[in-house]
């Protein structure tokens, strides 16, 4: 199963950044693929909800040391 998450990630104020926070949701089990728009602050994430949460995903971008929300 797939399904799609868009999260708000602010703090992120160069391309490196977008890239970070990419690489970090990518090595998330469960996680089959991960967008990040710095100029709009916003990521959009695809992945299996059976291996892995909303949460685990937002708290992963805070942890890249960036502040995340998820849009509903
Ligand atoms: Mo470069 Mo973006 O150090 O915060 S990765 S500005």
């Amino acid at each position: 199963e797939k399904v799609v998450a868009l999260f708000s990630v602010t703090g992120m104020t160069c391309s490196a950044c977008a890239v970070s926070v990419e690489k970090a949701i990518k090595g998330l089990p469960g996680v089959h693929d991960a967008a990040v728009d710095v100029l709009n602050d916003r990521a959009r994430v695809i992945f299996n909800p059976a291996l892995v949460s909303e949460d685990v995903i937002r708290e992963t971008i805070e942890d890249a040391g960036f502040q995340a929300a998820s849009i509903k």
